[in-house]
């Protein structure tokens, strides 16, 4: 990669010169917002970038199909006794916060740094006692902090007034917690605080690279593009697990409909490995607490709007909205389902 990253940089100085500047005052020179390192900058260039990007996801699914409840209870506790899972997830709903900063060292090469700070809550149904169907009530474990930063060098490869192609090299720091605590409601006895399952901790606890490549397009008022990324574990973290390795495609097409708004239809798919290794701290009656819950493959659907402002205090002032939802999906083991995701974003550069 760092073997590209020179190259390239060496070798495409003779694209500088013969890129234009055509598209940089549109809407829809920026992606929909969902994507990110999308585009690169000029020499010298900043951009200050936030998003809040609210997920959530509501009822369960085995593989590709429903199930209920009641259905879940009768399966095996990896972690037995009790023999059967005990508690149920019902809803997950996570919010992100993601402050980023763009700038361009020179016309080849931009550099991004983005930091997250979620805001995650989970509902769950908890069974009475050692098995049977009898409801002991419900309780919501909540966690919220920094997730892990991401540092990245978008490389320019190919770029005249129609195409561009980047290199993404990315790195993501493990700043986010992954000992974060919560009271759970057993079958059994008291409320207790315990560390929460996987999916309610905040970072990977590992360094990952995430190597890509972006194309984006536009002729007229068209414009499109497409983008692999993929989100490599190195290591396993200190806890002995690492989370999936994950593969993201996304394509995407847009329409300006006047000279400060487009809008856009994006298809994206992701492949997620299942967690590797297991933290022994978590062993709880819950299908979060199984590595083997985790992962699989989605594909989704996302209509989205980039503003920019022409005129006045307004001008240069990016705002854009992206609503995405599922049209596929297959987990691996039990998972709650994935219901739709929105990203709200605003982006200035300077
Ligand atoms: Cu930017």
């Amino acid at each position: 990669m760092f073997f590209l990253l020179i190259v390239s940089s060496l070798s495409l100085n003779v694209f500088a010169d013969i890129h234009s500047n055509t598209t940089a005052g549109t809407p829809d020179a920026h992606a929909p917002i969902g994507v990110m390192g999308d585009h690169t900058h000029h020499a010298g260039e900043w951009m200050f970038s936030y998003r809040f990007m609210q997920m959530r996801m509501k009822d369960n699914v085995q593989g590709s199909n429903s199930i209920s409840p009641e259905q879940i209870i009768s399966l095996p506790n990896a972690f037995a006794p009790p023999a059967n899972l005990r508690v149920v997830p019902l809803e997950m709903t996570t919010d992100m916060h993601m402050f980023g900063l763009m700038y361009a060292p020179n016309d080849n090469v931009t550099l991004m740094a983005m930091a997250n700070y979620l805001d995650k809550s989970m509902e769950h149904l908890t069974y009475m006692g050692m098995m049977g169907g009898t409801v002991r009530g419900k309780f919501t474990t909540e966690s919220s902090g920094f997730g892990d930063t991401k540092l990245a060098a978008l490389v320019k490869w190919k770029s005249d007034d129609t195409h561009n192609v980047h290199l993404n090299i990315g790195l993501s720091i493990p700043t986010g917690g992954i000992s974060e605590k919560d009271q759970i409601l057993p079958p059994m006895g008291a409320l207790v605080e315990k560390i929460l399952p996987y999916a309610m901790q905040l970072g990977s606890g590992t360094w990952d690279i995430e190597p890509g490549i972006t194309y984006a397009g536009n002729a007229s008022k068209w414009g499109w593009g497409a983008q692999y990324i993929a989100t490599l574990r190195l290591e396993d973290n200190s806890k002995n697990y690492s989370l999936g390795d994950q593969h993201r495609i996304n394509s995407w097409g847009s329409y300006r409909l006047k000279p400060w708004l487009s809008t856009s239809l994006r298809l994206s798919y992701t492949d997620l490995d299942n967690i590797d290794g297991a933290d022994q701290r978590v062993a709880l009656p819950v299908q979060t607490a199984d590595p083997h819950n985790y992962g699989g493959e989605r594909v989704d659907l996302a209509l989205g709007f980039n503003l920019l402002g022409q005129n006045g205090t307004l001008r240069g002032h990016r705002l854009a909205l992206e609503y995405e939802q599922p049209i596929t999906q297959h987990v691996n083991g039990v998972q709650l389902e994935m219901r739709d995701m929105f990203t709200l974003g605003y982006q200035y550069a300077f």
